[in-house]
C-alpha cells in the first residue's frame, strides 16, 4: 500500500528521459517463499537531452517498489548504501559515464502480492501484470513507455511445480539445475517498454496450432491453460486464426515473432493484457465452450482475443510516450477490434451492442466526478485512467476520423503511422498527424475531440420551405461543463443521414451551392456552434434519419414524434437507426410511465409500443438478432442516466409495468416465435454462428417476456430449457428467468442443481453468482450478503468481486439504492476491505457511489456519507483516495 501523499503528475511537465536503457538482461530464481531478480542493464546518455545540462551528468533514478535491494554495482564496481539513495519508491545514483552497466539483485515476495499487478501467483502459477507501472514492483528500472529495451530473460524454477517456464520473444535455450529445478531463457529481438515485459511459470498443457503469415513465415500459436480447461480453447484459437488474417487483409500487418502464446489465468484485473509474444488473459477471457460459455462470453473471447492480438502493431510495436497517450493504442485498438467483429458478425447488432453500452456507462462517466478527455492532463493513479472514454470515446473519436477520411484514406493513413513510427514511443498528435499528411487534410479543430471532456449535445430543427422546395436542418451543439473545463469550443460532429419521403423512399441528397444531388446518404460536419444546411428540391416535407450509424458520440435531439419514430423504425434504410428509432420509442414511453408513477397515477401504456413490436416481430425479412435488440426496452441504468433525478423506483416500476403489459399484449406472437426457435435450437447441435446466436438471442428474450405471465405451461417451457439444452446460452436464461419469477421451490431445486453441477467451474459459478445478485426482487441485499459466504467465493478473486459485487451494485438498482442506504454501507465495507488486498478492484468497485449527484437528496446524502467513511477508513492506496477525493470535490 502506498501511504505517502498522493501527488498529482501532469502532461505538461512531460521531459524526455535522461538515460536510455539499450539492452535488458533479468534473471529470475522463482522459490515458494521468495523470489530473487537480477536485473543487468546496459544504460547510457539520452542524446536527446544532452544539449539541456552541459557538463555533469545528471543523476540516474529509477523507479522501484516493495523490493528488497540485495546487491547493486556499476560497471562491475559493487556499491555501498553512501553510493546511492534509496526512498519508498526511488532509487537515485550518480553515474560517472555516459556509458554504463547497471546492475541489481533484489527479494521479492509474489506469494504475497494480492495487488495482482507485478509478479504474483495465480492458484498454482507465477504471472505477471505490468502494464501500467508494474513492472517496477519486480525490479529497479526506468518505467516509463518512452524507454523501450531489448530484453533477454532467465527464469528458474522446481521442474516438477513448474515444468513451462514462458517469456516474451522468441525460445533460446533451455537446461536442468541440481535440486531438481531446471531454467529456460527467452530473447524478444523487439525493443519494448518495460509494461510488455511477461513471465510465466506453471504446471500447464497447451493447444498448439500454426498460422502461415502472407509472406509465408511460419509461426507457432500456442494457448496455455491448466490441465483441466485444456477442452476449452479451440474457440479461442479460431478467432486467433481469424485476427491474424484480418489484421494482414484489412491493415497490412503482419505477425513477427515466430511464436504466439496466450496464457489463461484465474487471478486477473482486467480481460488480458497484450504483453509481447505472450498475452496473459483472464481465464474469463480465453476459456470456452457450449457447455460452460454462453454466446456472449463466446463473443468477448473473440473480440478480447483480437483485441490483444491487434496490439502487437498499435501499442507494442508502435507505443504510447507517455500514460496521457493511454488512448493512442487503446482506442485505436478498440476500434479495430469492433470492426473485425462487426466484420466477424452482424455489423448492426455490434453496432448496437456498442452504442447502448456507450451510452449507458460512458456518458454517465462523462457527466460524473471523473470526468476526464480521452487524453487526460493530469491524474493521481493511472490505473484509473483505463476507462471507458480513454477505450470507447477514444474508439468513437478514431471512428469519426475513418468516417470523415472513408476507409481508403483512413488505411492510408495508418500505413503511414506504422511506417514512420515503428519501434517508437509517440503521442496522439502523431497518430492525428499521419491521417492529416496521408490526406491533405487539416484536423486542428477536430483534435478537440482529444483535449476537452463531457458528451457534446447536437440539437436540431428543420424548416420546410413548400414553394422553394427548401429544407433545412439546423445544428445547434454545446457541451455541458465538466470538472476543471468550464468553457467549451465546438467540435467537429460528422453528422450521417438522409432523408425519407412521405412514402418511406429516400430521397437524392443536394445541399445547397451544389450542381447535383450526390446520392441519398451523406455525412456532413457540423463544426460551429450554431450551423444551418439546406437541401434542394425537396418535393414534399421529408423525415430526416440523422446521425446514422451513431456516426459521432453526442446526444442528439430532434422533436420527433412517437408516429414519426414508428415510421423511420419501418422504413429507415440505416438498420442501426431502426433499431435507434425504436429505442426513442420505447424511451419516450418510458418516460411517461416514471412521470405518472412519480405522481401516483395509474400506469397506462402507450399501444403504439406494442403494436410496434408486433410489426417488428413479424417482419421476417428482418435479421433475429436485430428483432431481439428492438424488443428488449432500454435498460434501468440507460434510464437513470438520461433523468435529471434518477428515481430508481420509478424507472423499475414503469419498465416492469411496460414489460407485462407488452407481455400481454404480444402474448400469442411472442409464444409462436419462441416454440418456433426452441424448436430449432433443439434440432441442432449448437454452433458460434450468426444465425444460430440470433435464434438464441429472440428465443430468450421471447422467454423473458413470456415468464412474465407467470403461466404454468411457460413455466414448463423454462424448466423444459433449462434441463434440456447442450449449451449454456439457454440454461443460463432459463436460470435467470426462472430466478426472477415468483416460482420459489422451482427456483430454490434449479439454483442448487446448477452449483452441484458447476462447483468445479470458476466461470461458470461466476455466472450463477451473477444471476442471483442481479434479481430486483425484495431481499436482494440480503441474499448477496449470504451469497458472500458461499465456499466458492472469495474477495481475493476480481471475478468473483465482480460477478458478485460488481452485479449487484451496476445492475441491480431498486435493491442497490435501498432507501435506508444499507445498499451503500456494504458496497463501502467491501471497497475498504478490497483497499487493504487490490486496490485496483476496490476503486474499480466504487463506480457506482461516485454518481451520488444523480439521485435525491436523502440517498445523496447517504452516498456521500459513505465516501467520508471510505476517506477516513486509514491509509489509503492511491486509486481509491484520487476516485473518492474526486467524488467529494
Ligand atoms: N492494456 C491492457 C490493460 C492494462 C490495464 C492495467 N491497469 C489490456 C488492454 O487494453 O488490452
Ligand atoms: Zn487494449
Amino acid at each position: 500500500m502506498r501511504t505517502e501523499q498522493p501527488k498529482m503528475i501532469y502532461l505538461k511537465d512531460y521531459q524526455a528521459p535522461d538515460y536510455l536503457i539499450d539492452e535488458t538482461h533479468l534473471t529470475f530464481e522463482l522459490f515458494e517463499d521468495h523470489t530473487l531478480v537480477h536485473a543487468q542493464l546496459v544504460m547510457r546518455r539520452n542524446p536527446e537531452r544532452v544539449h539541456e545540462a552541459a557538463g555533469a551528468l545528471p543523476p540516474l533514478v529509477l523507479h522501484g517498489q516493495e523490493l528488497e535491494l540485495l546487491s547493486l554495482s556499476l560497471d562491475d564496481q559493487a556499491l555501498e548504501a553512501g553510493d546511492y539513495r534509496l526512498d519508498d519508491n526511488q532509487l537515485s545514483l550518480q553515474p560517472r559515464q555516459a556509458r554504463f552497466v547497471l546492475d541489481s539483485s533484489v527479494r521479492i515476495h509474489p506469494e504475497r502480492n494480492t495487488a495482482l499487478e507485478g509478479l504474483y501467483k495465480s492458484g498454482k502459477m507465477f504471472c505477471t501484470q505490468c502494464e501500467a507501472e508494474g513492472f517496477r514492483k519486480i525490479t529497479y528500472y526506468l518505467d516509463r513507455p518512452d524507454v523501450m529495451s531489448r530484453f533477454t530473460t532467465t527464469l528458474s524454477a522446481d521442474k516438477q511445480r513448474y515444468p513451462v517456464l514462458l517469456s516474451n520473444g522468441n525460445p533460446l535455450a533451455t537446461g536442468s539445475e541440481e535440486g531438481g529445478r531446471h531454467w529456460a531463457t527467452w530473447e524478444d529481438p523487439f525493443k519494448k517498454p518495460a509494461y510488455l515485459f511477461a513471465l510465466v511459470a506453471g504446471d500447464l498443457w497447451c493447444v498448439e496450432d500454426a498460422f502461415r503469415t502472407h509472406s509465408g513465415r511460419d509461426v507457432a500459436l500456442r494457448i496455455y491453460v491448466e490441465p483441466e480447461n485444456i477442452d476449452k480453447c479451440q474457440h479461442a484459437m479460431d478467432s486467433l486464426k481469424k485476427s491474424m488474417r484480418w489484421d494482414e487483409e484489412v491493415y497490412g500487418r503482419e505477425y513477427d515473432l515466430d511464436i504466439f502464446m496466450i496464457v489463461a489465468v484465474n487471478d486477473f484485473n482486467m480481460g488480458a493484457m497484450e504483453n509481447k509474444g505472450l498475452n496473459i488473459f483472464n481465464s474469463s477471457a480465453v476459456l470456452a465452450k457450449a457447455e460452460t460459455a454462453t454466446d456472449a462470453a463466446h463473443q468477448r473471447v473473440e473480440a478480447i482475443v483480437a483485441h490483444e492480438y491487434f496490439h502487437n502493431w498499435s501499442g507494442n510495436r508502435v507505443t504510447c510516450r507517455d500514460w496521457f497517450q493511454l488512448s493512442l493504442k487503446e482506442g485505436f485498438t478498440v476500434f479495430r477490434d469492433a470492426e473485425f467483429s462487426a466484420d466477424m458478425n452482424s455489423r448492426t447488432v455490434k453496432r448496437v451492442e456498442d452504442v447502448a453500452y456507450l451510452r449507458t456507462h460512458q456518458f454517465a462517466e462523462d457527466a460524473g466526478p471523473m470526468a476526464h478527455p480521452v487524453r487526460p492532463d493530469a491524474f493521481i493513479e493511472i490505473s484509473n485512467f483505463y476507462t471507458l472514454t480513454v477505450y470507447e470515446k477514444g474508439s468513437e473519436v478514431v471512428r469519426m476520423i475513418h468516417t470523415l477520411l472513408g476507409a481508403e484514406g483512413f488505411r492510408k493513413g495508418t500505413d503511414l503511422y506504422f511506417e514512420r513510427h515503428d519501434g517508437q514511443a509517440v503521442t496522439c498528435d502523431d497518430f492525428v498527424k499521419a491521417m492529416e499528411d496521408a490526406n491533405g487534410v487539416d484536423l486542428t479543430q477536430f483534435k478537440r475531440w482529444y483535449s476537452q471532456s463531457g458528451t457534446p449535445r447536437l440539437e436540431v430543427n428543420e424548416r420546410y420551405d413548400t414553394e422553394a422546395r427548401r429544407y433545412s436542418l439546423t445544428f445547434r451543439q454545446s457541451c455541458p461543463a465538466t470538472p476543471g473545463q468550464p468553457q467549451k469550443q465546438p467540435f467537429v460532429i460528422p453528422v450521417e443521414l438522409g432523408l425519407l419521403d412521405p412514402a418511406g423512399h429516400p430521397l437524392p441528397l443536394r445541399l445547397e451551392g451544389e450542381a447535383t444531388a450526390a446520392g441519398s446518404n451523406r455525412v456532413i460536419q457540423v463544426t460551429e456552434a450554431e450551423q444551418t444546411f439546406t437541401f434542394l428540391d425537396v418535393p414534399a416535407k421529408p423525415l430526416p434519419s440523422l446521425l446514422r450509424g451513431f456516426s459521432a458520440p453526442v446526444k442528439l435531439s430532434f422533436p420527433y414524434g412517437r408516429d414519426q419514430l414508428m415510421f423511420l423504425m419501418q422504413h429507415d434504410s440505416d438498420g442501426f437507426n431502426r433499431w435507434d428509432a425504436a429505442q426513442q420509442l420505447s424511451v419516450q414511453v418510458l418516460q411517461e410511465l416514471i412521470e405518472a408513477h412519480r405522481r401516483g397515477d395509474a400506469l397506462v401504456l402507450d399501444p403504439r409500443l406494442p403494436e410496434a413490436l408486433r410489426s417488428v416481430l413479424a417482419d421476417d425479412s428482418l435479421d433475429q438478432a436485430m428483432v431481439a435488440e428492438m424488443l428488449s426496452l432500454p435498460g434501468e441504468a440507460y434510464l437513470a442516466e438520461i433523468s435529471e433525478v434518477a428515481d430508481v423506483e420509478a424507472i423499475h416500476a414503469a419498465r416492469e409495468f411496460a414489460r407485462r403489459a407488452i407481455a400481454e399484449a404480444l402474448y400469442e406472437p411472442l409464444l409462436a416465435r419462441y416454440r418456433a426457435n426452441r424448436a430449432e435450437s433443439q434440432r441442432v447441435a449448437y454452433a458460434v454462428q450468426a444465425d444460430q446466436i440470433a435464434r438464441r438471442s429472440l428465443q430468450n428474450i421471447a422467454l423473458s417476456y413470456l415468464m412474465l405471465s407467470a403461466r404454468p405451461e411457460i413455466l414448463e417451457a423454462c424448466l423444459d430449457q433449462y434441463q434440456h439444452c447442450d449449451n449454456m446460452t439457454e440454461r443460463l436464461t432459463a436460470l435467470a428467468v426462472l430466478v426472477q419469477s415468483p416460482f420459489e421451490d422451482d427456483k430454490a431445486r434449479a439454483l442448487e442443481a446448477f452449483a452441484e453441477h458447476f462447483k468445479d467451474n470458476p466461470l461458470v459459478m461466476d455466472q450463477w453468482f451473477s444471476v442471483q445478485a442481479g434479481n430486483p426482487l425484495p431481499g436482494g441485499l440480503e441474499r448477496v450478503q449470504a451469497l458472500m459466504g458461499h465456499p466458492a467465493f472469495t474477495l481475493k478473486n476480481p471475478n468473483k468481486v465482480r460477478a458478485l459485487i460488481g452485479a449487484f451494485a451496476n445492475q441491480n438498482l431498486v435493491n442497490f439504492h435501498r432507501a435506508d442506504g444499507a445498499g451503500y454501507r456494504f458496497l463501502a465495507d467491501q471497497v475498504i476491505a478490497l483497499n487493504a488486498l487490490n486496490p485496483q478492484i476496490a476503486s474499480r468497485q466504487l463506480t457506482p457511489l461516485t454518481r451520488w449527484r444523480k439521485y435525491d437528496e436523502a440517498r445523496q446524502g447517504l452516498m456521500r456519507g459513505e465516501l467520508e467513511r471510505i476517506l477516513a477508513s486509514g491509509p489509503l492506496s492511491s486509486d481509491v483516495y484520487e476516485v473518492v477525493s474526486k467524488s467529494l470535490a
